[in-house]
């Protein structure tokens, strides 16, 4: 009975000896005894690596306990729970954003130095978690983080890739793909549950079937592919809240079939078997861009079909009527990669729980909310009919129904227009009768978020107008925000204790609004001053990292202008690149005496291309060719240096971003949803360049345009300047960096053509032809601003004290309160 279980659990748990201990003291026992039985290692003879294993470990020990009281506690409370469902997480590393969040850093760090470690030192041994792309992965990321501070009763699942995102090596200039094999040295921070495990099924045929008097469709599943679950904590900061976010695997599923086995063909079933674990294998490495493949589908297939089981499992355990389902249950599509969600829960209850489809839809259209990060129509995810209908067949029946009921709801409101009908449709008819996940998401969606002002504006009056004017209380924004913790306490410590210190108080760790208090200090000198060591400080640090990496030395004095992100031609680092021409050209054509008044620069470009994409992988050659020529001409010296840095990561955007005076956010206005990298730029005193675009509109308000360095045409005027295309006029400058680039002065000269063509007069879609001159301009105005030092610095502090708003914690309070209606649930400490 219930009785003598909670004796034998109590007995347990005296004899576990209470929690874990945090002192030092204790700190090192744990960590000599994972070193000596998780690690086995002989005491006395560790290197650095095998020490980050056992402090891992025991870090781990620290997260587990917490993790299984949040959960018991969430259990215990019924409140109602959101889950977070997305493709793609880019964690980084968890040691040091682990120990900060469970508030034990000091602790550790005395600890490890009584046994003769560096804390940071061992914390760079960790490799990344890069199971994602870009902007949209971290955004998960930083939203987990806040979830669990702001004790959000909120599950996150996703896919456990074994292959992250490619790592990107460059060899002659040029970007290569290594696989990221992550989990060859082990992975500390997951649980692995071996029975937690559901069978995900796939292909096969569907029936007609008739029992007792009931017409069933029935699916006869071909494929069973098994999935295994891991548990990634995800602790919160200054709260024992530690929320979960489970990754599911492929693994082959037990049960041999009989003919194989009968025939004798051993070795072949075996090797068949081990094809279905490929499915969680690697991630698609392509931003913002889609493809019809099989193996992606499947992919988003085993993800629902694995959590869907999983949430409804938990729900029933609970609850015995799914009448209930919206009040206990928040599914959270990011983006549209999940929403095969809608049509798997759908068959769930209609044909498994036999709700009837009238019952099973009302349930299904008050639990789905649905965030899009995408601007562009062609950019929205479509799946053929032919392989949705060959792999999941029971699905592409469902989603058919769904579709015929809205199309006739439809014709009921708008009567029979059928253009906009076939717009609005789910369904695609054309050359490859498709489905479209993005109408899919919308109509079962009781809210559909944009992730700026700007970008929600454009998904109404453009990207989903038809819907917009259909349902206009769908449709809301959001604001992203990126997570103070791992933006400046982990990542920049000494601007995470001045902040500290002249706020008086460590409370903006968990309330950014709190930095607007910097303002009061402004013209403090000796505060500017501190302010200006912490900048200088983290300078030293990248010009360090710079240094190992290239060999190339770079001034402090100069700078830092940094541009880090996926590579695309929307995000025009092509723009960047021909500035950095026309500066050098400028240079070289100066006298001596006027090259003294120049500001010294140390360009910084990074990130990776798509592997297919070539335009993209041109330009980082481009980069290369420009650098070494820059870089090596003794005439230019330190007045101009560019770097590429390769492979940028969580990690490495850890170091660099504290690091840099300038940064630069170039989209054509219009096409940046959001961007959340500058907002982890403004949080540490790096001034912007940027055009009107997402997010940076947002933090214009915040901190007013006289503290940032606008360029550019205005979203509403890009159309109008696409559409005169040929006729407009492009400034002499452009025009003569563009002819050196063809006329080989950086090499390569027939390799660069095609990538020329794409800004050529007429052909030049996202207008570096016509912002090249106002783009000159701003820059001109930060090489002015960065010579009255005293100024510069004022604006540095009144971009941080800007920055509140763009903490993800305004972000998840947002969704919780007014989109998923959730309560924080704070697990007693
Ligand atoms: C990005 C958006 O481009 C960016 O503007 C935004 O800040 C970020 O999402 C977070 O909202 C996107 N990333 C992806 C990745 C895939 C598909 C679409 C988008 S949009 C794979």
């Amino acid at each position: 009975g219930f009785g003598e279980r909670k004796a034998k659990a109590e007995r347990m748990f005296s004899l576990m000896d209470g929690f874990l201990k945090n002192d030092p003291f204790s700190l090192q026992k744990d960590i000599i005894h994972h070193v000596e039985y998780t690690v086995a290692r002989s005491r006395f003879s560790f290197d650095d690596y095998e020490a980050y294993q056992a402090v891992s470990h025991s870090v781990r020990d620290r997260l587990i306990e917490r993790w299984h009281d949040t959960h018991i506690y969430f259990k215990k409370k019924k409140s109602k729970r959101l889950y977070f469902l997305s493709l793609e997480f880019l964690m980084g590393r968890s040691l040091s954003n682990s120990v900060i969040n469970l508030g034990i850093q000091d602790q550790y760090t005395e600890a490890l130095s009584q046994l003769g470690f560096e804390f940071e030192v061992l914390a760079e041994q960790e490799g990344d978690a890069s199971l994602g792309n870009g902007g949209l992965a971290r955004f998960s990321a930083c939203q987990m983080d806040s979830l669990a501070t702001l004790d959000y009763p909120a599950w996150g699942y996703g896919l456990r890739y074994e292959y992250g995102l490619f790592r990107q090596i460059i060899v002659d200039g040029f970007q290569h793909e290594q696989p990221d094999y992550w989990l060859n040295y082990g992975n500390p921070w997951e649980i692995e549950r071996i029975h937690v495990t559901y069978e995900v099924k796939f292909y096969g045929t569907v029936e007609d079937v008739d029992r007792n008097g009931e017409k069933l469709k029935v699916w006869i599943p071909g494929e069973t592919v098994e999935a295994v679950a891991y548990d990634n904590p995800i602790p919160g900061y200054g709260t024992r809240n530690t929320i979960n976010l489970r990754l599911w695997a492929a693994k082959p599923n037990n049960q041999f079939d009989l003919e194989a086995y009968n025939t004798g063909d051993y070795i072949n079933s075996i090797v068949n078997k081990q094809r279905t674990e490929t499915i969680s294998n690697v991630l698609y490495p392509d931003d913002r861009s889609h493809q019809g493949k099989e193996m992606r589908l499947k992919q988003q297939y085993f993800f629902v079909s694995a959590s869907l089981q999983d949430i409804i499992r938990r729900f029933k355990e609970a609850h015995n009527n799914f009448d209930e389902l919206p009040e206990q249950v928040a599914l959270h599509l990011n983006d549209t990669h999940p929403s095969l969600s809608i049509a798997e829960i759908m068959r769930i209850l209609v044909d498994e729980e036999h709700l009837g489809w009238d019952k099973a839809w009302n349930i299904v259209c008050k639990i789905f909310s649905f965030t899009t990060h995408t601007v562009v129509a062609e950019g929205l995810e479509k799946i053929p009919v032919d392989l949705l209908g060959s792999l999941l067949p029971r699905h592409l029946q469902i989603l058919y129904e769904i579709n015929s009921n809205f199309m006739e709801e439809l014709k009921k409101r708008i009567g029979l227009d059928y253009s906009r009908l076939s717009r609005m449709s789910i369904v695609e008819e054309g050359a490859v009768k498709s489905i479209r996940m993005a109408n899919l998401s919308i109509v079962c969606s009781h809210t559909v978020n944009g992730v700026s002002k700007l970008h929600s504006n454009t998904l109404k009056t453009k990207t989903f107008k038809d819907f917009y004017e259909l349902w206009p209380e769908k449709f809301q924004y959001t604001t992203n925000g990126v997570t103070q913790r791992r933006w400046i306490v982990v990542s920049n410590p000494s601007l995470c204790a001045l902040l500290s210190k002249w706020l008086g108080t460590e409370a903006w760790i968990r309330n950014a609004d709190l930095l607007t208090g910097l303002r009061d200090h402004v013209d403090n000198t000796g505060f500017r001053q501190e302010w200006k060591m912490v900048k200088r400080l983290n300078k030293m640090r990248l010009a360090e990292y710079i240094e190992t990496m290239s060999g190339l030395k770079v001034s402090l004095d100069a700078m830092f202008d940094v541009q880090v992100k996926r590579i695309h031609e929307y995000k025009r680092q092509l723009l960047n690149i021909f500035g950095i021409i026309h500066r050098y050209d400028c240079l070289k054509n100066m006298d001596k005496n006027d090259r003294r008044k120049v500001v010294p620069r140390v360009c910084i470009i990074g990130g990776k291309a798509a592997p297919g994409y070539e335009i993209a992988k041109k330009i980082i050659k481009l980069c290369h060719a420009v650098a070494e020529k820059i870089n090596n001409d003794a005439d230019i010296g330190d007045l101009l240096k560019l770097v590429f840095i390769p492979d940028y990561n969580v990690s490495v955007a850890e170091l660099v971003i504290p690091g840099a005076d300038l940064s630069q956010h170039l989209s054509t206005a219009g096409q940046e949803a959001s961007g959340t990298g500058s907002m982890k730029f403004l949080m540490n005193g790096c001034l912007l360049l940027a055009t009107e675009d997402g997010s940076t509109v947002e933090i214009i308000e915040e901190i007013g345009s006289e503290n940032l360095f606008l360029f550019g045409a205005k979203a509403h005027e890009v159309s109008e300047l696409r559409e005169k295309g040929g006729t407009l006029k492009v400034p002499l400058q452009f025009a003569r960096v563009l002819r050196m680039v063809r006329d080989g002065h950086f090499g390569d000269k027939d390799y660069f053509e095609s990538l020329c063509d794409t800004v050529e007069v007429g052909n030049d879609l996202y207008l570096l032809g016509s912002d090249f001159g106002s783009y000159l301009e701003a820059q001109a105005a930060a090489d002015k601003a960065f010579v009255e030092p005293e100024k510069w610095i004022k604006m540095s502090i009144l971009s941080a004290a800007g920055s509140g708003r763009f903490s993800s914690d305004r972000t998840i309070r947002e969704y919780a309160e007014r989109t998923w209606k959730i309560d924080p649930c704070q697990c007693p400490f």
